[in-house]
């Protein structure tokens, strides 16, 4: 049984041996952040990260769906590899705090549910709401420990609305952009800046009129864009059916083939570990002001200010040392 302030490396254990009330109790851990946060990334960080995949798009346009046919396929292993089948999957399904994600999360536990008492398949919401930025931090930590509590792959499905939502969604090895068909669905896209994150996309809905006109405007964007030597793929899907779910697992492998043989994975993984350090730096830096801006010597700078007996940038000095 779990209890409270139970010790991170025991759990970790325990979630390794296929313990999912361990697994939840230690992502519980790294959303609340602080110090026992830090206890179970450092640990986490230890192992072999996972292969990350980030989904997002526009509220509605079948993330979940996608989600929940993708778990079938990506069981069946890395396309073309002999090695064994993939045994486990987590899913970190991110909630925003827009006002559009009023159905996101029923919808996801509603759809979900099959996998729901499906020992191999991990999911887990992640909402935003709360603390400020404390999910940028929290997305990569719960991706290290689904890694070392043996998950090989980890879905992430963010909606891409906001910046925030739009950087956690592209801290992935692979990030897939939805789409549907219609006219100014990939315009949208594109004002989301969900164009520039993507590595893949999706025209989902395939089975709706404007495949055609979605496809040839997302040429066009890419056409007008910088691409580097991976011109993202563009993949036709109906998730309610699981058409063409099959042929994204592939495209996502070649991605994997193209990020792992030019070297790629390793400098983008090197990027963003050079930003999440400086997210951490920044955390510690803004606990230390609230350290700081705060007690008795901040009071007596503020009674000097009140008195323009110094000016606040001399006072903050004063303070600093
Ligand atoms: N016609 C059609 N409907 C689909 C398809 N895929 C998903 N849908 C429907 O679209 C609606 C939204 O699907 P979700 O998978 O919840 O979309 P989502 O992107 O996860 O939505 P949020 O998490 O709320 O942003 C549901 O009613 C699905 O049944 C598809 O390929 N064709
Ligand atoms: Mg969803």
């Amino acid at each position: 049984m779990a209890r409270a302030g139970r010790d991170p490396l025991e759990l970790l254990n325990e979630a390794k041996a296929g313990s999912r009330v361990a697994l939840a109790r230690l992502l519980t851990m790294i959303e609340r952040g602080g110090p026992e946060s830090a206890a179970v990334a450092s640990l986490a960080y230890r192992e072999a990260p996972p292969y990350s995949l980030g989904l997002t798009g526009a509220p509605g346009a079948g993330k979940s769906t996608l989600t929940d046919q993708l778990i079938r396929v990506v069981r069946k292993g890395w396309p073309g590899e002999t090695i064994t089948p993939i045994d486990q999957v987590s899913i970190l399904a991110i909630d925003p705090t827009s006002p559009f994600s009023g159905g996101a999360i029923l919808g996801d536990r509603v759809r979900m549910q099959d996998h729901a008492t499906d020992p191999t398949v991990f999911i887990r919401s992640m909402a935003t709401r709360g603390h400020l930025g404390g999910l940028s931090l929290a997305v990569p930590e719960a991706v290290r420990l689904f890694g070392a509590a043996g998950m090989p792959v980890v879905l992430i499905e963010t909606v891409g609305v906001g910046q925030m939502e739009v950087e956690v969604a592209s801290a992935t090895d692979t990030t897939v952009v939805v789409v549907n068909p219609g006219w100014g669905d990939s315009m949208q896209a594109n004002k989301a800046g969900l164009l520039e994150i993507a590595d893949i996309f999706v025209i989902n809905k395939a089975d709706r009129p404007g495949v055609r006109e979605a496809k040839r405007d997302l040429e066009q964007m890419l056409d007008l864009s910088q691409l580097g030597e991976w011109r993202p793929p563009i993949v036709e899907t109906v998730a309610q059916s699981g058409e063409g779910v099959q042929t994204l697992w592939d495209t996502v492998a070649q991605h994997r083939s193209f990020l792992e043989d030019s070297g790629e994975l390793e400098l983008r993984r090197a990027d963003r570990l050079r930003e999440e350090l400086r997210r951490v730096i920044q955390a510690r830096l803004i606990d230390q002001i609230e350290h700081v801006a705060d007690g008795e010597e901040f009071n007596k700078a503020v009674d000097d200010l009140v008195r323009y007996a110094t000016d606040p940038y001399s006072a903050a000095d004063g303070l600093l040392d």
